[in-house]
């Protein structure tokens, strides 16, 4: 094996110029060309080289749009040192990688070419290696010139109606949360490897059944042989711990079918539900000489379906609920994007820590949505070790795609065969999609039309389905998010979006009736959400401003006032102007950058903690809340709770505690009540207290009530009701509810009567003391009065708190942990701490 990694050499040419020139050949000289690192990108070395300004910072995606428009040339020698090659000995030269139009050439000669960033390329080279150098070039045009003329009847897509021809990630075609950044270049690992005679060309992992004493799991695999007379076969281990299966059987043809049975199997769970429990799985092929091939992975025993039979309870409606090992369980997460413009930088480190931060946000699902990329190995292996699943998109997302062109179907056919191969065998991945809102988007275009055919439906609904099932069988294929029902966004039956939340698209809506939009603060306000019965709801959200320092670093000085050009540049949704409705329906618009960087992040915030808490407690009749997004891809104003540079906003630490597997919440009810409701993600029988408090701002206590009460495993419970004429003794805007557990079992939580902006609230004053830690700080801080909004801010990129942006109450006192996991100390001078309105905080 050969690893091809590491120095290379780039140059860029005008289209066309590099042919010319002979780049591809083996004396070509490239001494004058500057190195670059594979795997990589051309944006990332050309901001090394200096040659381009670091594109996110202020507008400098604009003069840097260029690249996208040369012919780019990565050059590199390597040395083979076997002068003897045996008759069976083959050379496969593999990229995990190629964005995207790529042209292979080896010692001079063309050897391939590829055109699809999703999956990898293998060429057998054993004819055009030479012993001692070889030369490898790889040239990758310019994406519209390939794409060419193109053109889609009908086509409605959003961010460049040219992008659905390629193969590439469509979100780098500008999204409405990414600029237009169209890299090239060898983004993940190259390998030269030798086999004799055979090799494995496959393993499917899968769990036949299972119960507590015993698992049998099948392991299908595919062997590729080119040397017929040869007599092979394979070993298989399955080990965990102390426990070592072990299996061999002789293989006659190209394929062979074992099965394990596992005593005392070690079961894998999500986090929150149990242990993700993983054995390390070892296939080796094996001919008269020894060991010719040799896979290994990381695989777990467990099932998983998606109920969708009828809800008893709510006549007319389905369940959509993951039933992981015979137990339903909710889905806690929010939707992936790529970690990065330049998706060649996202390394393992980057991966754990936001999937840490993910699970530590108590979420147990993800979805990899369909803009994106099919994400690196690394991604799911975290996700298996971390017991998270994957809601897996396949990548078509907002647009009509060209299914009526075979070429293209059959490049989907081979790229959805690359990828239900290569992502089968994770236990994390818990269902297939097909597309990102291809079939609801097209329904809303031509509403007039319902039922039409619309090019890429055949993908979607054939294409896709028949390899999911042909390749592997155990998980649900589901045609798009949203899907199902009467508008494909129904709240009866499948998954739904809400967009009405900020895009203001009305719902519900049916077949054959024309969509409205609703773009005022009313229209967009997140009180919608309250009315809500989706059964399963994989998007909605808001924008909020990442932090300041996060600004800070990308936004020039001028720039740093609310509503700037500079500012607005990051924000690429349009009109520009939502999160103005969205924040004058419930915070009242900023009057400065910090007032917009506080009331963003509110108006995000309250609105998660508002629709999370309203859709957990209707579980299961909804079973499971991703909301938009997670993360980002550079430092853009948007939807995500954690920015680019991974800084938590206000919206990560309330979404957060209104995930904590028992979570206790109120509901304002039409006569004026208030129900108080607990929820148990969790599989054990609870008995508690909740002590709740009517209290007004300044610390006047107006009622306490206790209720004690028992929660079912995995329930939703109503557990009291206050009623109206109690409450009606506060002045709503006044005063509050609050609710603690007796026996600490659920997040403190609280509820306003009215919206942020109409709460009359005196100053709170505000006692803080910071004491040096272990790996960071501990900080006090108590307040007299009821503190809205305390957020302590630390700008050092990496800093965790164990929890932020919380309330006080009057008299209260918190301790926040702040630790640092890198080299970087904190000391107390990195530390803000203050409250809303604006209180300056004693230190
Ligand atoms: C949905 C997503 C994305 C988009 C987001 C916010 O449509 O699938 O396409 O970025 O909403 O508008």
């Amino acid at each position: 094996m050969l690893d091809l990694n590491g120095s290379w050499k780039l140059m860029d040419f005008a289209p066309g110029l590099g042919v010319a020139a002979g780049a591809f050949s083996s004396d070509f000289d490239d001494s004058d060309w500057p190195p670059v690192g594979v795997p990589g990108d051309v944006h990332t070395a050309l901001v090394r080289q200096g040659r381009i300004e670091p594109p996110f910072f202020n507008m400098n995606v604009e003069t840097c749009q260029w690249v996208e428009d040369q012919e780019w040339w990565y050059r590199r020698s390597f040395q083979i040192d076997e002068p003897v090659l045996s008759p069976g000995s083959r050379f496969i030269l593999r990229f995990d990688g190629l964005d995207t139009f790529a042209t292979i050439y080896l010692n001079g000669a063309e050897i391939g070419q590829h055109a699809n960033m999703f999956i990898g390329k293998e060429l057998d080279v054993t004819s055009d290696l030479r012993p001692g150098d070889n030369l490898l070039a790889v040239c990758f045009d310019p994406v519209m010139q390939q794409i060419g003329d193109h053109s889609l009847d009908g086509q409605w897509a959003s961010y460049g109606a040219e992008r659905v021809w390629a193969r590439k990630a469509q979100y780098n075609f500008s999204w409405d949360w990414a600029p237009r950044l169209l890299s090239a270049g060898i983004w993940q690992d190259v390998i030269l490897k030798r086999f004799e005679g055979a090799r494995l060309a496959d393993v499917f992992f899968k769990t036949v059944m299972f119960n507590e004493d015993l698992a049998r799991v099948a392991i299908d695999i595919d062997i590729n042989r080119w040397t017929n007379n040869r007599e092979l076969g394979v070993e298989i281990v399955l080990s965990r711990g102390e426990q070592e299966l072990v299996a061999a059987a002789p293989v006659s043809g190209n394929r062979i079918e074992m099965a394990l049975d596992v005593f005392d199997p070690a079961i894998w769970w999500t986090h929150d539900l149990g242990e993700p429990a993983l054995y390390d799985l070892e296939v080796r092929l094996l001919g008269q000489e020894g060991l010719l091939d040799v896979y290994r992975d990381q695989v777990g025993i467990r099932t998983i379906e998606v109920d969708q039979s009828l809800d008893p309870e709510e006549p007319g409606t389905r369940f959509f609920t993951f039933v992981l090992n015979g137990v339903p369980l909710f889905a806690r997460g929010a939707d992936w994007i790529p970690a990065d413009s330049f998706v060649a930088q996202v390394d393992e480190d980057r991966y754990r820590d936001l999937l840490r931060l993910a699970v530590e946000a108590n979420m147990n699902c993800l979805r990899v949505w369909g803009g994106g990329i099919y994400e690196k190995r690394a991604f799911y292996q975290l996700c298996d070790q971390f017991g998270l699943l994957v809601w897996q998109d396949f990548m078509f997302a907002c647009a009509l795609y060209p299914d009526f062109d075979p070429d293209f179907v059959a490049q989907i056919e081979v790229e959805a065969d690359a990828v239900v191969r290569r992502l089968r065998n994770h236990p994390s991945i818990a269902m297939w999609c097909g597309s990102n809102e291809n079939i609801w988007i097209d329904d809303l275009v031509n509403w007039d039309e319902p039922g039409r055919d619309f090019p890429g439906k055949t993908i979607y609904h054939q294409v896709l389905p028949d390899i999911v099932d042909r390749l592997d069988g155990t998980r649900l294929y589901w045609p798009s998010s949203p899907f199902g029902g009467n508008d494909h966004n129904d709240e009866r039956q499948g998954n739904r979006h809400n967009w009405q939340v900020w895009h203001g698209a009305e719902l519900p809506r049916r077949f054959g009736e024309e969509p409205r939009r609703d773009f005022s603060p009313d229209g967009v306000s997140f009180r919608h959400y309250g009315h809500d019965m989706a059964r399963f709801i994989s998007e909605f959200g808001m924008h909020a401003s990442p932090v300041l320092e996060t600004l800070r670093r990308n936004v020039p000085e001028t720039g740093l006032r609310f509503a700037s050009p500079e500012l607005l540049y990051r924000n690429k949704d349009r009109p520009k102007d939502k999160g103005n409705m969205l924040m004058r329906a419930h915070t009242g618009l900023p009057a400065s950058l910090q007032e917009y960087v506080d009331f963003s992040m509110i108006a995000q915030a309250e609105g998660l903690k508002f629709a999370l808490e309203h859709y957990r407690r209707r579980k299961f009749h909804c079973s499971g809340t991703l909301f938009w997004q997670l993360n980002d891809c550079w430092p853009g104003l948007s939807w995500s709770v954690l920015d680019y540079y991974h800084f938590a906003k206000a919206g990560y630490f309330y979404a957060k505690r209104a995930y904590a597997p028992l979570m206790a919440s109120f509901q304002s009810e039409v006569d004026g009540s208030v129900s108080l409701w607990v929820v148990n993600d969790t599989l054990a029988e609870l008995h508690d207290s909740a002590l709740w408090t009517l209290a007004t701002f300044d610390g006047e206590t107006i009622h306490q009530g206790s209720q004690g009460y028992s929660l079912d495993a995995n329930v939703s419970r109503l557990v009291t009701s206050i009623p109206a004429e109690l409450l009606r003794r506060a002045d709503p805007r006044a005063s509050f509810l609050h609710v603690r557990s007796q026996g600490s079992l659920f997040p403190d939580n609280r509820h306003f009567f009215v919206e942020i902006k109409d709460l009359l609230r005196p100053q709170a004053n505000l006692e803080v003391g910071i004491s040096e830690a272990e790996r960071g700080l501990d900080v006090q801080i108590s307040s007299d009065l009821f503190a809205y909004f305390v957020q302590v801010v630390v700008p050092v990129q990496g800093t965790r708190f164990s929890d932020n942006y919380i309330d006080l109450l009057p008299g209260e006192k918190r301790l926040i942990q702040v630790r640092h996991a890198g080299d970087r100390a904190l000391t107390k001078d990195d530390v803000v701490v203050s409250c809303l309105p604006g209180t300056s905080a004693t230190i």
